[in-house]
C-alpha cells in the first residue's frame, strides 16, 4: 500500500475542513495510507514568504521536510502553493550540498537537520500516477454528468523543467482525472491564466489581481461549467469568495470533494455548508 506524510497547509484545515475530510476519505477508499505530518508549520507559501526572504522560506520549508524525512515518507499536499513551495525547495537542498548546510545552520538552533532525502508529490499526482484512471473509476458510487471548468492554477504544472508533469499550456491530466467521474470538462479561453490569488500578487496588486478573476469567470461562464473544480484550495479559496461582487455564482469543488461525491460522502462530510457559493447537488 502507498503510504504519503499528508501536509495539510493553511488554508484547506482552517477555511475549507471539506477539502481535508475528502482527501482522507478518498484517499482511504482508494487504498493510499495518509499518515498526518504533525507539528508541520506553513510550508511557507511561495509568492509571500519566498518573495520577501528566499533563506527564510528555504529554512521553513527545509523544517517541514525534515518532520517527513523523520518518518521516513514522501510527502503529499493537496494544495498547489504547498506543492509549489516543498517541491522547489526539496529541488533546491536536495541538489545543493552548500544551500542544505546554510539551512542545517538555522535548523539546528531548533535541534533539527534535514539530510536532503524527502520526496514531495501533489495529490492529483497521485491520483494520475500513483492510483490510475482505472482502479479510481472502480472506486466511485456514484456517476455523474455535471459540466465542469477545469482549473489547473499556476503551482501544480509550473516550473515545468523540475516538474514534468504535463505540457504546461495544453495540459490533460486534470481533465482526465475530472472525466474519469463521469463528468464533462468544458474547453474554454485562457484556461491557464492564474486564478488572481496568491498571498503575495493579491496583497500588493488587489486591482490586477481581481481582472484576473472577472476573466477567468466570464471565460468559465461562457463555457457554460456547471462547477469550478480545482486542485488548489488557495484557488478554491479566490473563486469561492469573490463571487458575489464580480456578479458570478458558479459553485466550487476541489477535486477531493468532486471524488467524495463520486464517492457517495455526504454533504456535511464534504463541509459544503462552509463554501459561500452555495452547492446544490
Ligand atoms: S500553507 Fe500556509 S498559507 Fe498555504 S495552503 Fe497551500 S500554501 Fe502552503
Ligand atoms: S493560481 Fe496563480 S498563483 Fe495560484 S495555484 Fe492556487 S492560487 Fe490560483
Ligand atoms: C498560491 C500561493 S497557490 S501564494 O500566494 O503564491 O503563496
Amino acid at each position: 500500500m502507498a503510504k504519503y506524510a499528508f501536509f495539510l497547509g493553511c488554508v484547506a484545515p482552517l477555511r475549507y475542513p471539506g477539502i481535508e475530510k475528502s482527501t482522507r476519505v478518498v484517499f482511504d477508499k482508494l487504498g493510499v495510507e495518509l499518515v498526518d505530518l504533525t507539528d508541520a508549520s506553513c510550508c511557507p507559501a511561495p509568492g509571500v514568504i519566498k518573495a520577501f526572504s528566499k533563506l527564510t522560506w528555504l529554512a521553513a520549508a527545509a523544517r517541514n521536510l525534515a518532520l517527513a524525512e523523520k518518518m521516513g515518507l514522501p510527502i503529499m499536499t493537496i494544495c498547489n502553493g504547498c506543492y509549489g513551495s516543498l517541491f522547489e525547495a526539496a529541488h533546491e537542498l536536495n541538489n545543493n550540498a552548500d544551500e542544505l548546510a546554510k539551512v542545517n545552520e538555522i535548523l539546528a538552533k531548533v535541534g533539527m537537520k534535514y539530510n536532503g532525502t524527502t520526496k514531495v508529490y501533489h495529490f492529483a499526482e497521485v491520483l494520475a500516477n500513483e492510483v490510475g484512471v482505472e482502479k479510481i473509476k472502480a472506486a466511485f458510487t456514484k456517476p455523474l454528468a455535471y459540466k465542469i471548468a477545469v482549473f489547473y492554477g499556476c503551482h501544480f504544472l509550473k516550473p515545468t523543467d523540475i516538474k514534468g508533469l504535463d505540457d504546461a499550456e495544453a495540459p490533460h491530466i486534470l481533465e482526465d482525472l475530472v472525466e474519469a467521474t463521469g463528468c464533462q470538462a468544458m474547453p474554454r479561453k485562457q484556461p491557464m491564466l492564474c486564478c488572481g490569488s496568491g498571498g503575495g500578487l493579491k496583497a500588493a496588486f488587489g486591482d490586477v489581481t481581481k481582472e484576473f478573476t472577472l476573466t477567468n469567470l466570464e471565460n468559465m461562464k461562457a463555457s457554460e461549467a456547471q462547477f469550478i473544480v480545482d486542485v488548489c484550495p488557495f484557488c478554491h479559496l479566490q473563486f469561492d469568495t469573490a463571487q458575489k461582487e464580480l456578479g458570478f455564482e458558479i459553485p466550487v469543488l476541489h477535486l477531493a470533494q468532486l471524488y467524495g461525491i463520486a464517492m457517495g460522502m455526504t454533504e456535511e462530510e464534504l463541509g459544503l455548508a462552509l463554501h459561500k457559493v452555495p452547492v446544490k447537488l
